[in-house]
């Protein structure tokens, strides 16, 4: 399975880990990157040497590239930044902004630099400042969406720009694989599988939310407040649901969804959790390796393209 991504990324396969803050430790990226996709460390809101201490550990855990998520809300963005280059990271991909000011000094020192997209625009902006790839984010996705669905965006952002485009949101299967090359990807980024493997380190609670999903689990709150994020049905969602009926503003979400995250990954808090995940929760059933997730993706995709390429194509 060899793609413009593969050889960029020097993996076996075109499969990246989404870099989920409170979820993507070193256990999660050196599992997938041991199995031959691209695993990620998520900074999200944590401070510089507590990222350093999961980029050391995984260091020792896989030989194999893996990548550094910046979250670009984090009030850490830029010691993050710096971070990466100081522990000569192979990746960084980037969420939730533009990663323009540090560009670069990360190409300086080599480091391959993907940033999340909602958008044409964004992807375009990102290829004309130097970024390596874009990784186009489809709505279906968990956590902090933007407007258009995978289906839509991806096949936009690959006829405007030249770079390779990575497929995220509402993917998990070989299926899903599969769809994203047909719509032009040259690979797939997953959060919500991963959240149900054996080597995510997240609360049972949380894992079993996902196992347990159908295709109607997930919502999305914040719309109003210009900060849409997609998550499991919970009360918490209920109450910021409740409060977006109520006209809330931005302050008054963040002061009911402060620490939800961790609520949900480490405490497995039911009531006060945000249990973040993509719409395509419904078909995750079973918590397996990183291993057989990511082989058994592969040889679904590969499959169904030999057979879709027999029927459509007129081979016997
Ligand atoms: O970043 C994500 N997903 C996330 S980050 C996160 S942590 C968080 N927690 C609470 C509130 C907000 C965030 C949870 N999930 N995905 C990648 C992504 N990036 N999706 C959309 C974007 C994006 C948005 C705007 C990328 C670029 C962008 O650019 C703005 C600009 O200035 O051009």
């Amino acid at each position: 399975m060899d793609t413009t991504i593969t050889k960029l990324l020097k993996i076996k396969y075109p499969i990246i880990q989404g870099g989920m803050a409170w979820v993507s430790d070193e256990h999660l990226a050196s599992a997938v990157s041991n199995a031959g996709g691209l695993g990620l460390i998520a900074g999200g809101s944590a401070p510089k040497e507590v990222v350093r201490e999961k980029i050391r550990a995984a260091k020792k855990m896989t030989n194999k590239p893996f990548g550094l998520n910046i979250m670009l809300l984090s009030p850490f963005a830029n010691d993050l930044a710096d971070l990466a280059v100081e522990e000569k990271i192979d990746v960084v991909t980037t969420g939730a902004g533009n990663p323009q000011r540090f560009i670069d000094m990360w190409k300086q020192n080599n480091i391959i630099v993907i940033p999340v997209v909602a958008s044409v625009g964004q992807a375009k902006k990102m290829e004309k400042i130097g970024a390596d790839a874009v990784i186009g984010e489809g709505n279906e996705a968990g956590g902090h969406i933007g407007e258009l669905t995978t289906m839509a965006l991806i096949p936009q952002i690959v006829r405007e720009v030249f770079i390779p485009v990575i497929a995220a949101g509402g993917i998990a299967s070989g299926e899903g694989v599969a769809a994203a090359f047909m719509l032009g990807a040259q690979g797939v980024q997953c959060g919500t599988r991963f959240l149900a493997s054996k080597e995510c380190n997240i609360h049972e609670k949380y894992k079993e939310m996902v196992v347990k999903a159908s295709d109607i689990s997930t919502t999305v709150t914040g719309r109003s407040t210009g900060h849409p994020v997609r998550c499991l049905k919970s009360p918490l969602v209920r109450q910021c649901k409740v409060m977006e009926n109520q006209v809330a503003n931005f302050e008054e979400f963040e002061k009911l969804t402060a620490g939800s995250l961790k609520n949900a990954a480490v405490d497995g808090d039911f009531k006060t959790g945000s249990f973040m995940a993509g719409q395509i929760a419904g078909i995750v059933n079973e918590i397996s390796t990183c291993d057989e997730i990511i082989k058994d993706m592969v040889s679904t995709a590969q499959k169904i393209m030999k057979d879709k390429a027999c029927q459509f194509g007129g081979i016997a």
